[in-house]
């Protein structure tokens, strides 16, 4: 677990300089660099953007599938000033685990290849000097890390990765590194939770500090106007009047935290918070104590030519596609994107189902390599699974816990809940991640086809649900469709039936369909099917008011594995790969315009 993951920003007592740009790359097939010497230089590299995933920059396939080790390395001018400061790098994300070295010197390593970690690099720096920094990144998959999968060697010697997920295995600095200054003694973490009404607004606040210096907390509006002061490592803000943060109408108020000692200020950190509340009550999502109906997608981070980099470009894109298909929420699926997608949504106002990396917790879930007969909870992995998971949910959390956009957490995807196996490692899970929010946001994970009302037993554990169905494609597909529309609705007869009362979102459904294939009547990948399967989910939602939430699946097309089930990639997406509209989207975006909030 990371000490602190707040993130870096400039002002009179930090310094925050992105490393991004191109850097010296190596693929290591022998783990022969460390001993080599490949942490003080790279004998001929080649040269990689920064942020970006290597594989398709390539155009060979055994660059592009390339699994294994692989170095990046460059050399950072560090400057005079950053004299008596804390000198730290900040990877934003290293897909998948990650050995960090600075003049040769190992730092630090880090596995969990969706979020950020920091090294204290202050020892090892020659300031007013250039120094290297070198990266060994490793990008392969194992049923004891996160996400989950195998690794194989073929018979010509060459690795290759097989996931329990369809997203492809895209690897690298995907995410911006940060070279930061920041005071020896500071801050390293704060969390907000709040209470709401009509006219007033409590804003309880926690700091953690590497200081005995006194505390200073202020709460500006959009203004600027400063309407509330605190002191104290903990304390409230009463807002007089506030203005809340709302769905798709959001408020941004700047929390300022300042270090003071003998009237000096020794560090200060401000952020944008909102505030709103969230519960769960009965079948309803309440935000601000009144019900919401999501709207909206699950996603991927995933465009061409960069993979899975994070991309401002492409991320303003999408919300802008969200705004115009009158979305107001989407799920991070399959693990926690770029914190600057946090930052969209809270200015947005759009809210986010934040998943930890999660995936592949089923060996059926292989069966895009053909599936594999055993029960992943029954596994000799889980011990050292479990200790990755837990790990990366307390990041996540800590990461994001103070943006107004995340609603919820997703503890997994579609994990095999239905041997007993999964009992006792979801009852430590839930219990471990308890106290982790301040703010008590709701915990969930999503159910697969196979984890039903009648099979799952691990149905005590989500606060809300979370269903990935099929119907229509992967089972009951084309002209059965009418036979898979009654096998959803005899499913939620159950639900209705039982005496859970708990909301129910859709958090994937939908049909592969290729752009510009029509066909009158429909078939199967056709643009017309999209609609059709589309049509028949909503006509089931409309029929029962304990579903709160419809995300088909996916925003847009993305890359997966190759594989016979796939033509380069999931189709599967409202939205081609570039970011243009299947006709399902003029579809949602009428459907969903109409819908009002608490629909
Ligand atoms: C799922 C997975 C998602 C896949 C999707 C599909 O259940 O959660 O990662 O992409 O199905 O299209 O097969």
């Amino acid at each position: 677990m990371e000490k602190g993951l707040l993130y870096p920003v400039t002002n009179a007592y930090r310094e925050d300089q992105k490393l991004d740009g191109l850097w010296d790359f190596k693929f290591d097939p022998a783990s022969e660099g460390e001993q080599n010497g490949w942490a003080k230089g790279l004998a001929d590299p080649i040269e990689m953007p920064v942020p970006a995933s290597f594989n398709d920059f390539f155009t060979d396939k055994d660059a592009r599938e390339y699994t294994g080790d692989f170095w990046y390395l460059k050399k950072v001018f560090i400057p005079q000033h950053f004299a008596g400061k804390k000198v730290e790098l900040r990877f934003g994300a290293a897909t998948h685990r990650a050995v960090v070295y600075v003049n040769g010197q190992k730092i630090r390593s880090h596995e969990g290849g969706f979020l950020p970690f920091t090294a204290d690099v202050t020892a090892a720096v020659n300031l007013g000097e250039e120094n290297i920094i070198a990266v060994k990144i490793n990008n392969e998959l194992h049923r004891d890390a996160l996400p989950a999968g195998d690794t194989v060697t073929l018979k010509n010697g060459k690795r290759m990765v097989k996931p329990f997920f369809d997203f492809y295995n895209y690897s690298g600095l995907n995410r911006s590194v940060h070279l930061l200054a920041i005071p020896q003694g500071n801050i390293y973490d704060y969390s907000t939770s709040y209470e709401v009404s009509d006219d007033q607004a409590t804003v309880h606040y926690q700091v953690a500090a590497d200081s005995d210096a006194d505390i200073k907390v202020s709460l500006a509006d959009e203004d600027g106007v400063v309407v509330a002061a605190a002191t104290g490592q903990k304390g409230e803000l009463v807002v007089k009047n506030p203005t809340l943060w709302q769905v798709r109408d959001a408020y941004l108020y700047t929390i300022r935290i300042q270090l003071v000692k003998n009237d000096k200020v020794l560090d200060e950190y401000a952020d944008k918070i909102g505030l709103r509340t969230i519960e769960i009550k009965g079948h309803q999502i309440l935000v601000n104590h009144k019900p919401i109906y999501l709207k909206g997608f699950g996603r991927h981070e995933d465009s061409i030519y960069a993979g899975r980099a994070f991309d401002l470009n492409v991320e303003r894109r999408d919300v802008n596609l969200l705004k115009w298909i009158g979305a107001n929420s989407f799920r991070s699926s399959h693990y926690p994107y770029d914190e600057q997608v946090y930052k969209l949504a809270d200015r947005e106002g759009i809210l986010i189902t934040d998943e930890v990396p999660a995936v592949g917790f089923k060996m059926a879930a292989a069966s895009f390599l053909g599936g594999l007969d055993q029960s992943f909870f029954d596994g000799d992995w889980i011990d050292e699974l479990y200790k990755k998971h837990i790990d990366q949910v307390k990041d996540m959390i800590k990461r994001d816990k103070n943006h107004p956009s995340v609603l919820a957490w997703s503890l997994c995807n579609e994990p095999d809940t239905s041997t007993e196996s999964a009992v006792p490692y979801f009852t430590k899970l839930f219990n471990d991640s308890a106290d982790l929010d301040p703010q008590k946001r709701p915990r969930t994970f999503t159910l697969n086809e196979d984890d039903t009302f009648e099979t799952s037993k691990c149905l005590k554990f989500p606060d809300f649900y979370l269903l990935n169905r099929y119907p229509g494609w992967y089972h009951k597909w084309g002209y059965e469709i009418s036979d898979g529309e009654a096998g959803l609705r005899a499913e939620l007869d159950e639900w209705q039936n039982s005496d859970i009362d708990k909301p129910i979102v859709f958090s994937e459904y939908g049909a592969d369909t290729e752009p510009g294939l029509h066909k009158l009547p429909s078939i199967m990948w056709s643009e017309e099917y999209q609609i059709e399967l589309l049509e028949m989910f909503n006509r089931v939602f409309d029929d029962y008011d304990f579903i709160r939430g419809e995300q088909p699946w996916n925003l847009a097309d993305f890359q997966t594995v190759e594989g016979n089930m796939r033509v380069n990639g999931n189709k599967k997406g409202i939205f081609t790969r570039d970011r243009q509209p299947k006709a399902a989207a003029f579809y949602l975006r009428k459907r969903w315009n109409s819908l009002p909030l608490d629909y």
